[in-house]
């Protein structure tokens, strides 16, 4: 049988096919379960062995023959139509741009850079650090140790598995890690403000699995609770943008501070509205205290020569005391039109002579 011709015929018919579909077709004509080529493997089974010897070979190059060619084709086919969707596909570049940039700036960004200008006047430093934490930066360093409540399951997201030390890791609960990282880094004097993400168990009308803090660290020698004051009232004033801001401090218990105080900021009425300012009622706005002589050790310094203050806030309930949302789960809806209205402009970068917080 004349293979070398059925190979020509059927090459020039695979070179011809202009698209995928005629492509497949001719590979189920050949080399389908009823092709020609499978239906000349199957004559095999029936020559004497010295004739099977002689055309096994044969039909067996050219069913290669074919199936290299189908590839091949197939390919190149393949290839030109890719070819063809790059070159339809294009963007023109010199579209002129919109006239007012889209975006804008979400109100949790625009909050943290105006706690960042702010506290850069005042001579701190930003500091960050890892969202997964071991137990030890995050709980045994604040002098909470193993037996403490706030280590419980339903507060905290742990992993399953340890570290390579053997230490249990968690999504960090607060800030305060940070600060541990930096003194063990960095010693005394510090001047540190920790911003960022912080996660805890808990989802309903004003709490979210996941939330922005906010701790400030001041450590030096001969440091008292009047610097806490002055500090703490000072950036209070800067970030509500009024000199009428009055302060009440109240005493409370932190494992990382002791003394500890709750700092409540006064509000007066208007228009039946709560407005930062005056003293008519008190709302509850920061947590403090001098840094807990054990966590001053923890840090790796000498509680008989460094004393501290350290302070924390939600930044996500500040921004929504300033700028009047009243909704803490709109911040993670992602809503363009929930942005549009509380966004910022992005080019308005906040800082302290053009006003910390202007609204787009
Ligand atoms: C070190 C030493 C001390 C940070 C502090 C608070 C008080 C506080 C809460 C406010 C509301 C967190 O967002 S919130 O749930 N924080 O009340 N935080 S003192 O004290 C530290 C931190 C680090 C090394």
């Amino acid at each position: 049988m004349d293979h070398a011709a059925t190979e020509q015929e059927a090459l020039s018919q695979i070179a011809a096919a202009q698209d995928l579909e005629t492509l497949e077709s001719l590979r189920v004509a050949f080399l389908g379960k009823q092709g020609s080529i499978s239906g000349l493997l199957k004559t095999l089974g029936g020559m004497s062995p010295e004739e099977r010897q002689s055309e096994g070979p044969k039909i067996h190059a050219l069913r290669e023959g074919v199936t290299n060619a189908l590839a091949d084709r197939k390919a190149a086919l393949e290839h030109a139509a890719l070819d063809a969707r790059l070159a339809a596909e294009t963007i023109d570049l010199s579209l002129p741009a919109p006239e007012a940039p889209r975006g804008s700036v979400h109100p949790i960004a625009q909050t943290m850079d105006e706690l960042a200008e702010i506290f850069a006047d005042m001579g701190f430093a930003v500091a960050t650090g890892p969202e997964i934490e071991d137990d030890w930066h995050n709980f045994t360093a604040l002098n909470m140790p193993e037996s403490h409540p706030a280590r419980a399951m339903h507060d905290t997201f742990y992993f399953p598995d340890r570290n390579a030390e053997g230490r249990e890791m968690l999504l960090r609960t607060h800030t305060s890690p940070v600060q541990i990282r930096a003194m063990l880094q960095q010693g005394a004097p510090l001047r540190i403000i920790a911003p960022g993400r912080v996660y805890r168990s808990d989802s309903d009308a004003t709490h979210t699995p996941m939330f922005h803090q906010i701790e400030g660290l001041v450590i030096d020698k001969g440091i008292h609770l009047g610097h806490l004051k002055w500090t703490l009232e000072t950036f209070l004033k800067a970030f509500f943008e009024r000199d009428d801001v009055v302060l009440r401090l109240r005493p409370s218990y932190f494992p990382f501070t002791e003394p500890s105080v709750e700092v409540d900021v006064g509000y007066s009425l208007v228009n039946g509205k709560r407005v930062i300012g005056g003293s008519e009622g008190w709302m509850e706005v920061l947590g403090s205290g001098m840094v807990n002589r054990k966590v001053i050790a923890a840090g790796g310094l000498d509680p008989d020569v460094y004393q501290g203050f350290a302070f924390g806030t939600g930044v996500d309930r500040l921004a929504m005391l300033k700028y009047g949302m009243d909704d803490l789960r709109a911040f993670f809806d992602g809503d363009v039109r929930w942005l549009s209205h509380y966004g910022f402009a992005p080019l308005d970068v906040p800082t302290l002579s053009g006003g910390v917080g202007t609204a787009a």
